[in-house]
């Protein structure tokens, strides 16, 4: 059979009445803006695209010169096409209007441009993750509060990971597929259709550096499975952290598993509610994987159920094969005296 390209892939999605023009150009558009960004993560040193940029992002954060780049380069791809009223990015503190000089479109895009930074001068896969909503029909000026939609409210979603392979995978809804990135012609090709993640797994990731700070029923859980088969699991159980989300949750949907990032004491005793955000990360991840067959909780609620109040909200995550998801928030639930979140 003759590989299906993501244009061919989006031509189809169009037909099938998943996406209109608008949304099928956005995606072309993001996909093409991720190539970009993969090229200059594969210059790395000889690029002069490692080390930090000297600033700091909204967060406070220390930028690295690819983040800076990275954003940059998305947000270039996307102001002119017609396809968006606004863009919304991890790196910068207010979202960013589309130019009176273009036309304007229906879609709200946010994206993390470069996720798992830290790894970029190691060499270890990083990603770019994003979410499309829909901009309200009344709204021509979009400010923050219009991008303050619940995960539900996702049109598509999707990330690039730029590993051994460059791989890109998206949902309208309709499933969660993945792409690879063909060098030689410069084309997305779809790899998997229909991906689906494992409902029982024997793999986990997290910090476990974080351990003594975490809430008594994330120790019971995670007790549990570093007991293995001496425990109450009666199973071993192994541990994997790349310490990029993209390239965590990607494994996940290959080969299942999970991935915990849990609210902690030293998170809380900084005033946080979390380590990764709501709409760059989890709210993204969440479709994708809930497409994909897995779960997706704050340990509490379902993810996509959570109305935010910020744009740069942060969230604890937990998500992956159903199982464990469903356990570990159980413990949670348990622990409040509520019932089981999650959906
Ligand atoms: P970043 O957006 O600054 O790169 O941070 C997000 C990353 C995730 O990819 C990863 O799962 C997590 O932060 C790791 O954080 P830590 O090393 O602090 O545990």
């Amino acid at each position: 059979m003759n590989p299906v390209s993501l244009i061919q892939f989006l031509i189809e999605e169009r037909r099938a009445g998943h996406i209109n023009a608008e949304l099928s150009l956005l995606l072309e558009v993001v996909a093409r803006a991720c190539k970009r960004i993969g090229v200059a993560v594969n210059k790395g040193a000889l690029g002069g695209v490692l080390g930090n940029a000297g600033t700091d992002n909204v967060q406070g954060e220390a930028q690295k010169k690819l983040d800076v780049i990275s954003n940059e380069i998305l947000l270039e791809a996307n102001a002119w096409g017609g396809h968006l009223a606004a863009c919304a990015s991890e790196e910068m503190e207010d979202p960013q209007p589309i130019h009176d000089m273009y036309p304007k479109g229906h879609h709200l895009l946010l994206f993390d441009p470069l996720d798992g930074s830290s790894n970029i001068d190691v060499n270890v896969s990083v990603g770019t993750i994003f979410s499309v909503l829909r901009c309200p029909d009344e709204v021509t000026e979009p400010t923050a509060e219009h991008f303050l939609q619940p995960g539900t409210a996702q049109l598509a979603a999707g990330y690039v990971v730029y590993g051994p392979a460059t791989v890109l995978v998206l949902t309208f809804g309709h499933g969660t597929h993945e792409f690879t990135l063909d060098r030689e012609v410069g084309s997305f090709v779809l790899s998997r259709r229909a991906v689906l993640i494992p409902p029982t797994t024997a793999e986990f990731a997290i910090n476990m550096s974080n351990q003594r700070h975490w809430e008594a029923p994330m120790q019971r859980y995670v007790g549990e499975l570093l007991a293995g088969k001496d425990g109450p699991r009666g199973r071993d159980f192994n541990m994997r952290w790349v310490g990029s989300m993209v390239a965590d949750v990607h494994r996940i949907l290959t080969r299942g598993g999970v991935f915990y990032y849990p609210l902690d004491a030293k998170i809380r005793a900084n005033g946080g509610t979390g380590k990764l955000r709501l709409m760059y990360e989890a709210n993204p991840m969440a479709f994708i994987v809930e497409q994909a067959g897995g779960m997706a909780t704050t340990g509490r609620a379902r993810v996509l159920d959570v109305q935010p109040t910020a744009l740069h909200q942060r969230v604890p995550v937990f998500l992956g094969s159903q199982e464990e998801v469903a356990l570990v928030t159980h413990y949670h639930c348990e622990a409040d005296g509520a019932q089981d979140g999650g959906r």
